[in-house]
């Protein structure tokens, strides 16, 4: 391998231009204008095909003896990192002491190449063909060759398309590669992450992403024009204009996205869980509750890999944060919410450095938990001997009644009239935050928070309902997998059902009165109707059949208080971050047409044959 590089090393005057992305937010500088004790310096470092790798590299200025690196790569640009010992994500690993190795990945910035969102994996019978993996392997060669005092070990870190960078650097992983932490790794586009959920296509964030990333080599937001995007979006009318109107064709990823509306090949050969084996390498995988972005990712990952794991190299952490909040602030607060301590910083410290101190340093006894999880509600950390445990978790149901009432009794109506109803017009949709929706990742935009956001601004709404149970009489805690099981027919014959599991708390709540009465989303999800029986293979729903539709509300770990309440929402539309279902089948949603949407009328049946029903693993049954 022809091996060209430049390296040169200055110290540097960094500056945070803006906050943009996760990776940046994760890097927000440390308060206090002491000095850095890290050097920066700058080098190109070849891939084997010759594409020119731009990349920082930050060592101690006092470095006494060799050290491992720790290697970030992104497509969010490096030049504004700031050095690590200043980085609120990185502080406690500096100061453990490590090289740290910041890179643009392909196309990127001030890489050369082509970017490609979420690059295939290489065919390996071509010794010419490349993939994020073989970056990282030359990158990494690159590294051991050319920096001095390192010790030959490598850890890679990073949050969400970093964390997805992380986990391709174990697919074809170099020798030294000693430690992996994933976070928030995308691991399926069409079943849970950033562009589908379910089949259902994220609209706002799949086009605002797509033009983001692939308009030009460095992170451009799109020029909306209007400050509330709820009215852009609706305004656009069918998503065939976003092609004829604003990317005519350019953007790789939206045409991606027209040309596979269902579940093929594309997807699937993107998706980790095709292309993960038996982990070779120790890796940490870490979610947060309220992930935005990327919450399924973490989860499959760990999930797949976990069924291979022979040598107790699988690790699971989950907390109570939004995307990459692990890694900012001190995290014993999101949104409105309080967590009595600070989740983030006990993350870093005590679970993040030492995790890496004993893979990379040989520090401690590595006698890590499986898994380790802040429950929320409960607000304490807990810690598992397999994940999702399984050990003094019982299955329980809560069941939709008349009157808005959610109880463990299932029901004993027989008659089919049993059920609750409302119109979904694909002209007036819900919105899944409370508007002005600014753009995703525009100044003063509310996304980062919007899962935690009280629900109350569309309870009531005649296109959204909902039930309740009582107070509860004791602590409720559901550790585990969350499933939505959906008995439902609707007037059209295509139909989205967005289930939200919430958490009421009490009217009156002394320990922080503003929060009386506050609807919290524990868990939520949507399902594309055509998607129930395959998502590669979509079908009609037959216009007034009752379809029963089971819905993954992923894992959690929370703990409903005495005296709050459980309740459950339901609706059809959830806007823009949704896009519309036109509620008449068509072959390809991305082509419909204006007339093709239509007002459907939606039943949610609550009868012994056709029980609509949360079921939850139950750890402490009243
Ligand atoms: N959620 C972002 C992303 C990751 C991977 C692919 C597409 C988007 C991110 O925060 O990086």
């Amino acid at each position: 391998m022809s091996i060209h590089a430049r390296w040169k090393t200055r110290l540097h005057l960094v500056v945070i231009v803006t906050l943009l992305l996760s990776l940046l937010q994760a890097s927000a500088q440390v308060p206090g204008d002491s000095p850095s004790i890290y050097q920066r310096g700058e080098a190109t470092i070849a891939a084997r095909d010759g594409v020119q790798l731009h990349t920082v590299i930050f060592a101690p200025g006092n470095q006494q003896g060799p050290l491992p690196f720790l290697l970030l790569r992104t497509p969010y640009g490096v030049d504004q990192t700031p050095p690590p010992d200043k980085s609120i994500y990185l502080k406690d690993l500096a100061a453990e002491g490590y090289i740290f190795v910041f890179q643009d990945i392909r196309g990127r910035y001030k890489s050369e190449g082509t970017f490609e969102m979420q690059r295939f994996s290489r065919d390996r019978r071509n010794p010419k063909s490349i993939d994020e993996s073989t970056d990282t392997y030359d990158t990494i060669e690159w590294l051991l060759e050319n920096v001095p005092q390192n010790n030959r070990k490598v850890g890679m870190l990073g949050i969400s398309y970093s964390g997805w960078l992380t986990v391709m650097a174990t697919l074809e992983p170099h020798p030294a590669l000693k430690a992996a932490s994933e976070q928030a790794t995308p691991a399926d586009m069409f079943l849970g992450d950033d562009f589908h959920h379910n089949g259902a296509f994220r609209l706002s964030y799949g086009f605002e992403y797509a033009f983001m990333e692939e308009a030009s080599k460095v992170d451009t937001l799109f020029p909306f024009g209007v400050y509330d995007t709820y009215e852009w979006y609706l305004r656009l009318g069918p998503l065939s204009n976003v092609n004829k109107k604003y990317f005519h064709g350019k953007l790789p990823t939206w045409n991606d996205f027209v040309n596979h509306p269902n579940y093929d090949e594309f997807w699937l050969k993107q998706s980790l869980p095709y292309r993960l084996d038996a982990p070779t390498v120790p890796i940490m995988h870490v979610a947060g509750w309220w992930d935005q972005e990327d919450l399924y990712g973490p989860m499959k990952a760990y999930e797949v890999l976990e069924k291979k794991d022979s040598n107790h190299l699988n690790y699971f952490v989950a907390g109570p944060w939004n995307h990459g909040g692990w890694g900012r602030g001190d995290g014993r607060t999101l949104g409105r919410i309080s967590f009595d301590t600070a989740t983030s910083v006990t993350y870093r410290e005590t679970i993040q450095a030492p995790w890496f101190a004993y893979w990379l340093k040989g520090k401690g006894k590595g006698n890590f938990p499986e898994a380790v999880t802040f429950q929320t509600g409960s607000n304490i950390w807990k810690t598992y001997d397999e994940w999702p445990p399984r050990k003094d978790v019982f299955p329980g149901r809560l069941y939709f009644h008349t009157d808005g009432k959610l109880s463990f009794e299932p029901p004993q109506a027989a008659r089919s009239s049993a059920f609750d109803s409302y119109v979904s017009d694909p002209a007036h949709p819900v919105p899944y935050r409370s508007r002005p929706i600014e753009k995703t990742y525009g100044p003063g935009s509310r996304w980062y928070t919007w899962l935690t956001e009280d629900q109350r601004f569309v309870h009531n709404r005649p296109d959204v309902l909902s039930w309740e149970t009582e107070p509860l009489k004791g602590d409720v805690t559901v550790t585990g997998s969350i499933l939505a099981h959906l008995f439902a027919s609707t007037t059209g014959t295509d139909s989205d059902w967005i289930v939200k599991l919430i958490d009421v708390y009490p009217e009156d709540y002394p320990k922080d009165p503003k929060m009386g009465g506050y609807q919290l989303m524990i868990a939520d999800e949507v399902f594309r109707g055509r998607f129930r029986k395959s998502f590669g293979k979509p079908e009609p729903i037959k216009s007034g059949e009752v379809n029963e539709y089971v819905i993954d509300l992923r894992n959690n770990d929370h703990t409903f208080l005495k005296g709050h309440k459980i309740m459950v929402q339901v609706q059809s539309t959830w806007f823009p971050i949704i896009d519309r279902n036109p509620q008449k089948y068509v072959d390809n949603i991305f082509l419909a047409k204006d007339s093709d949407f239509q007002s459907a009328t939606q039943r949610v049946f609550r009868t012994s044959q056709y029980p609509s029903h949360i079921a939850l693993p139950i750890v402490n049954k009243q």
